[in-house]
Order: structure tokens, then C-alpha cells, then sequence
């Protein structure tokens, strides 16, 4: 159950912010006549670049000092790219000349810092094992965001290898980032392991962000960061050259503010890839659906949508303001047409004891982690597999040993010793696919007959997870002004606390992310729960202090 636990330590923050400048004044001009960054839509930024009133080259630049101007208090940008502006020019003379690769053209987007590029940036996971590494060319996710038009802003921080290293470290610390603090609450939690990507989005210091997810890490940090996030189906989008924990657990998917960015975002990075064979299993021929016409005020109505209340027993009781929010929501669903049915995980008390996850991670993560590193082109630190990653760690003083420990390889490496090559892997996977299929999601979807179940998302992650089905998480309240603050276990980050927003999960059949769009558009809609509430720290730079 790692995404639940935020384990720590209270290091002070390896935030030295060495080489932070901010170039611009954070006094903001013009602002009126140019969409907030925090509040811009995919469909804003495509119609003023349109019509002419700002260019890319202003929102890489707006953008980059926006980041710049929060960073070394949020600590959510490991790189911004040197040649976005070089790449916004270009798409701008595209545009001048009536050339439109998509919706995305010219839009600024950041990406967790595990997806490689074959660029000027990094690709981390945080560690300072792979600073310096190449990869041969871009992953296959950066490649389509850049085939879309989208301009790869930069690198989000992450919990360190994304939150699988180790029992004793904080949500959105690496290494190589420092701690990521999240935007709602002085030394907020950001959640994770997306958390640059979670807070990045949120305060609008790019259009939207990428993140990954192996349980939770998408869903986690938008819960807290007041975003909706997709997780997609295992399969529907490439994890080629992204650094792995698990080729049966992991997916990529857009963090972003509403319901359509996300479909926007998703609709670029879903598709076939001849170099991750998971994507092969994407129905109809690998043709992704239209995810941005799948939003539909009126797809609530005549769907039948289940509430897995077991799962919220076995685990309660939940905070109060977010079962009240739960049930409101339950409520609306139904008053917006939908009919509301129990729809329980039957095997969800075995699988809270069990520890199959464990074993298929652990795997999983032997294997893929090497196969990564053989893909490098450069590899600096000549670290061809966990043990090799391991020794590096203990011996590199930044990476933080053994305050921070590895508790999570020494249990791969020492304990478990096998990988997902070994007879013993196949009855640990087995073991997950009856806990998230038959006794999980899957069963419940079909038993009864429901388009998606609903969660608050704080519940929501685990066992779509193990059968890699996915989920889409929408806005659904926040914390009250009056509510205590609760730490972390190291005592440095604020976990809960006044106005730190929450969600609402709808999570849904494989592939079937269409209809997930839909019904989590429709909620959105009636609701707006993200505009209850705003960050703490919002920076003051806009888009009128760039355009002439
Ligand atoms: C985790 O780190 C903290 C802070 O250094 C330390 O007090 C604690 O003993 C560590 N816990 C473990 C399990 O190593
Ligand atoms: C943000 O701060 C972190 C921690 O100090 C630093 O590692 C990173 O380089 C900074 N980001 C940028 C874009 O300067
Ligand atoms: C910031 O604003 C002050 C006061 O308006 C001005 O004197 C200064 O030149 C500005 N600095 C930059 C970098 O624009
Ligand atoms: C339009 O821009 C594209 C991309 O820069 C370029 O390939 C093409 O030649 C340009 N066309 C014209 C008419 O300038
Ligand atoms: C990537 O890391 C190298 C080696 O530390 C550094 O020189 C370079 O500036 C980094 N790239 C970016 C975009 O920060
Ligand atoms: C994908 O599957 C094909 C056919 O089994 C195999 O030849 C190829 O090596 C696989 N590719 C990857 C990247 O696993
Ligand atoms: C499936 O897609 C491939 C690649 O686009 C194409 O060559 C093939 O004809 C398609 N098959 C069917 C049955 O549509
Ligand atoms: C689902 O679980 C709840 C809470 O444990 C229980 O009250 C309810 O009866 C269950 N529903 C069905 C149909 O089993
Ligand atoms: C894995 O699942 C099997 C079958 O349900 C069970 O017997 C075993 O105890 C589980 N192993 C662990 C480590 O939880
Ligand atoms: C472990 O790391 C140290 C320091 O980087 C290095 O000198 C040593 O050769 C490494 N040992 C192994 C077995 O890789
Ligand atoms: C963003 O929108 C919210 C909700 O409408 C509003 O309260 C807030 O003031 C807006 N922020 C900015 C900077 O315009
Ligand atoms: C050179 C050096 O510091 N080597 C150490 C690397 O870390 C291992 C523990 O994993 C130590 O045993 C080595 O002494």
C-alpha cells in the first residue's frame, strides 16, 4: 500500500538553490487583457495564439519566469529546457505560415522527470545515477508530444524513482530536485510521485503536465493539488524510455486543471508503439477515440455508476469533510441522471494482508530497470542494474544514505532475489489479477452492470493498479479554513490541512477511458469544485509582461 504511506525523515531540505536567479520582476502588467495563467484553458491559449494577441515565444517566457518565480520556495522544476524558446520560434513561424500540427500547436507542457528526451535535459528519476545519461532518441511519449506541437517546457521533480527506493524518504524528494512543496498550504505534502507535475499544473506554470503512474502517482498528487488526472489504461500510452518500476503496473497520463486539457493531452501521447508491446492490446486496431468530443455535459444521465462502499468501510472511517463531499457528489450523480448501485470489491479484505504487489513490483523492477539502462546510449556511471544503482547510492553523499535509506532494493535484492523471469512470478501476478479483476474493479464493473465505480481518490489507486484499469480523478472540495494540520511522518510536510483540496475517482473499464472522460466531465461541470479554493502561493507573473 505504498501510495498511502508518505513515509519520512526530516532532513532539511537539499534545497540550496544554487544558481537560482530570478530575471524578471514579479509585479505583473497587462494582465487584464490576457487569460490568467492559473485559470487558462487549452482552448484560451489556442484562440489567442490564433488571433494573433501573444505567441509561444511569450508563453515559453511567461511560463519560465513564472517558474522561476516559485521555485525555490516549491522547489516543482528540475530543468526548464534551454531550447523551448528556440522550438516556440519555430512553431510560431508554423503558425505564421498556416502550418497547424494540432490542438496542442505551440502549447507549453512540462514532464515528470523519468521521460527521456534526446535533448539539452536530463532524465533522472531524481537520482544522480543517471545525471549526464543519453538516450539514443526521444522516448516515444516526448516524440508525440512534440509530433503534436507541443513545446516540452521542462522536467517535474518526482518522489525519488518514483517512490520505489525507499521506507524512509517524503513525497516529491529527489536527490537531484530537493523537496517539492505542494501550492495550497505553507510546506504542504505534494503527494506523489508526479509531484512537480502535480503542482506545476496546478499554479499554471505550464498549460499541463505529464506524470507517471505504478499505484498512484497520478491520481495521488492531483488529489491534493486540486487537478484532474488520468490514469490510463496499462497499454493505451508507451512507457518506452521512460525509467521504470513495472512493465505490468505503469502508465503515463496527463495531470492538467480540467476535464478537457486532460482529454486534449491524452489524445496525443495514446496510440500503438512498436517498442511497448503492451500498447498491441489497444482495441480497434489501436484507433484512439475522439477523447475531447467524449466530453458531454449530459453522460451522467441513463448510466448506471457504482460506489464500492466496502472499500470505504474496510478503510474508514475517512475524514468527515471528505465522506460529506463523497456522498453530495453520489448525490448529484443521481440527480444528474445517473442510477446509483452498490458496487463492492468482494476481495478487498484479503487483499489488504496481502502482499503479492510486493513480489511483482520488486520483480518487475529488476528486470525493467536493467533493460532501461541497457537503452542508454551514455551511462556516465556505468550503472547497469539495481545493484549497481544500489552501491552508487550508498556512496553518493547527495543521494541522502542512509538518513534515507533503501530499504525497498535491499528487500528486492536480498530478500526477494528473483525477477519476473522466475516460475514464482507468475502465482504473484495471478494472486494481483484476482484481487483488482474478480474480487476488484473488474468484477464489480461487470456484476453490476456499471459504466465506472466511484471513491474518494484518497481510496481509489490500489487496485485498479494491480490489474492496470484505468481512473480519472476530478476536483471534489477541499479541507475547511478551521481543519488541524497533520504531518508527515518526518514532520516536515503538511499532509491535511486548512483548504488542502481532495477528489473524486471514477474508475472504469480497460480501454474505456472515453467514457471515463465523460462522465468525469459532466461531474466537473455541475460542480467547479476547483475554483472552491486557492493556492497560497500563486505567482504574480503573466502573459501581459511578455507580450510587446
Ligand atoms: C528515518 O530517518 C530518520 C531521520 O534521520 C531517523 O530518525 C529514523 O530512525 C529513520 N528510520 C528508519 C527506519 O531508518
Ligand atoms: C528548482 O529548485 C531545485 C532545488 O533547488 C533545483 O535543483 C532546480 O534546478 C530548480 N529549477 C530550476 C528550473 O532552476
Ligand atoms: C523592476 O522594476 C523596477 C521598478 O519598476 C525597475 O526599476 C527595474 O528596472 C525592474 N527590473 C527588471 C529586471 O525589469
Ligand atoms: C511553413 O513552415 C514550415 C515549417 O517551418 C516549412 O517547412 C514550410 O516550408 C513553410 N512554408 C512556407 C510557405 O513558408
Ligand atoms: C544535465 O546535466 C548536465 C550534467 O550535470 C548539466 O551540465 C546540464 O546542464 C543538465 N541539463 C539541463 C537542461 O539542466
Ligand atoms: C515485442 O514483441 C515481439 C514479438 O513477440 C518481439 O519480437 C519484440 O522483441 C517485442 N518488443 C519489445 C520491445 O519487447
Ligand atoms: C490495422 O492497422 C494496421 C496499421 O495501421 C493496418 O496495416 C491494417 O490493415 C489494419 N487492419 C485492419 C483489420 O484494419
Ligand atoms: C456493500 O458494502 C456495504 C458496506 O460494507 C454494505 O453495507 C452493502 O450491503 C454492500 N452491498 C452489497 C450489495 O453487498
Ligand atoms: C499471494 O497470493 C497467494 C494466493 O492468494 C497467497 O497464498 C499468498 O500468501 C500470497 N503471498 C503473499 C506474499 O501475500
Ligand atoms: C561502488 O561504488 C563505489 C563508489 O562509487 C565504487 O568505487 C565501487 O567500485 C562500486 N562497487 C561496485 C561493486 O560496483
Ligand atoms: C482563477 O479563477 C478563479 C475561479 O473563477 C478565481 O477565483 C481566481 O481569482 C482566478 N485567478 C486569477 C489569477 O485570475
Ligand atoms: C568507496 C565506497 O564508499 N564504497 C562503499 C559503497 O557502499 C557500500 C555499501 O553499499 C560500501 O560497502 C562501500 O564501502
Amino acid at each position: 500500500m505504498r501510495f498511502f504511506s508518505s513515509l519520512s525523515v526530516g532532513i532539511a531540505l537539499v534545497g540550496a538553490a544554487a544558481g537560482l536567479v530570478t530575471p524578471y520582476n514579479t509585479t505583473s502588467i497587462g494582465l487584464g487583457d490576457f487569460p490568467s495563467l492559473i485559470n487558462v484553458t487549452t482552448e484560451d491559449l489556442a484562440t489567442g495564439l490564433e488571433a494573433g494577441r501573444f505567441t509561444s515565444v511569450d508563453l515559453v517566457k511567461a511560463y519560465s519566469a513564472r517558474i522561476m518565480e516559485v521555485n525555490s520556495t516549491l522547489r516543482m522544476v528540475t530543468e526548464i529546457n534551454p531550447d523551448a524558446l528556440a522550438i516556440a520560434a519555430e512553431l510560431d513561424a508554423m503558425r505564421a505560415n498556416g502550418t497547424i500540427l494540432g490542438p496542442l500547436h505551440g502549447l507549453p507542457i512540462l514532464i515528470k522527470n523519468n521521460i527521456a528526451t534526446a535533448d539539452q535535459m536530463n532524465n533522472t528519476a531524481g537520482s544522480f545515477a543517471l545525471l549526464g545519461a543519453r538516450v539514443p532518441h526521444d522516448s516515444t511519449l516526448a516524440a508525440k508530444l512534440r509530433k503534436a506541437g507541443a513545446i516540452i517546457l521542462g522536467k517535474t521533480n518526482l518522489s525519488q524513482w518514483a517512490n520505489y527506493r525507499s521506507n524512509n524518504s517524503t513525497n516529491g524528494w529527489s536527490a537531484y530536485g530537493g523537496q517539492t512543496e505542494a501550492a495550497y498550504y505553507p510546506h504542504q505534502d505534494p503527494s506523489g510521485s508526479s509531484s512537480g507535475s502535480g503542482v506545476s499544473s496546478s499554479i499554471g506554470l505550464a498549460l499541463s503536465a505529464l506524470g507517471s503512474e505504478t499505484s498512484g502517482s497520478i491520481l495521488s498528487p492531483s488529489d491534493v493539488n486540486n487537478l484532474v488526472g488520468i490514469k490510463p489504461t496499462v497499454g493505451l500510452t508507451s512507457r518506452y524510455l521512460v525509467i521504470p518500476i513495472s512493465e505490468h503496473q505503469d502508465t503515463v497520463g496527463p495531470m492538467a486543471r480540467t476535464v478537457k486539457d486532460a482529454a486534449y493531452l491524452l489524445q496525443a501521447i495514446a496510440g500503438v508503439d512498436s517498442n511497448d508491446n503492451y500498447t498491441s492490446a489497444i482495441p480497434n486496431n489501436g484507433t484512439i477515440p475522439d477523447y475531447v468530443a467524449a466530453c458531454d455535459y449530459s453522460a451522467l444521465a441513463g448510466k448506471r455508476i457504482g460506489v464500492a462502499w466496502n472499500v470505504i468501510d474496510i478503510y474508514g472511517p475517512i475524514d468527515e469533510p471528505v465522506m460529506t463531499a463523497f456522498q453530495e457528489s453520489v448525490a448529484l450523480i443521481e440527480r444528474a441522471g445517473a442510477t446509483i448501485v452498490d458496487a463492492n470489491f468482494t476481495a478487498f479484505s484479503e487483499y489488504v494482508t496481502d502482499n503479492n504487489e510486493t513480489l511483482v513490483l520488486n520483480a518487475d523492477f529488476l528486470t525493467n530497470l536493467a533493460t532501461y539502462l541497457s537503452e542508454l546510449s551514455y551511462n556516465p556511471n556505468d550503472v547497469k542494474d539495481l545493484q549497481d544503482v544500489r552501491n552508487f547510492t550508498h556512496n553518493f553523499t547527495q543521494e541522502d544514505w542512509p538518513d534515507r535509506d533503501t530499504a525497498v532494493w535491499d528487500d528486492a535484492l536480498d530478500n526477494q532475489g528473483w525477477n519476473n523471469s522466475d516460475p514464482r512470478f507468475w502465482a504473484a501476478y495471478q494472486a494481483n489479477l484476482y484481487y483488482g479483476g474478480e474480487g476488484g474493479i473488474l468484477g464489480a464493473l461487470e456484476r453490476n452492470n456499471v459504466s465506472a465505480v466511484l471513491l474518494p481518490t484518497q481510496l481509489s489507486p490500489g487496485i485498479p493498479a494491480l490489474v492496470g484499469s484505468p481512473v480519472i480523478t476530478v476536483p471534489m472540495g477541499f479541507y475547511p479554513a478551521d481543519w488541524n494540520v497533520t504531518y508527515n511522518a518526518r514532520k516536515t510536510l503538511v499532509e491535511t490541512g486548512p483548504k488542502v483540496p481532495f477528489g473524486l475517482s471514477f474508475m472504469g473499464r480497460k480501454f474505456d477511458e472515453a467514457t471515463l472522460v465523460g462522465l468525469a466531465y459532466a461531474y466537473e461541470q455541475r460542480t467547479m469544485h476547483r475554483d472552491d479554493v486557492q493556492p497560497y502561493i500563486i505567482p504574480n507573473i503573466e502573459l501581459g509582461d511578455f507580450v510587446k
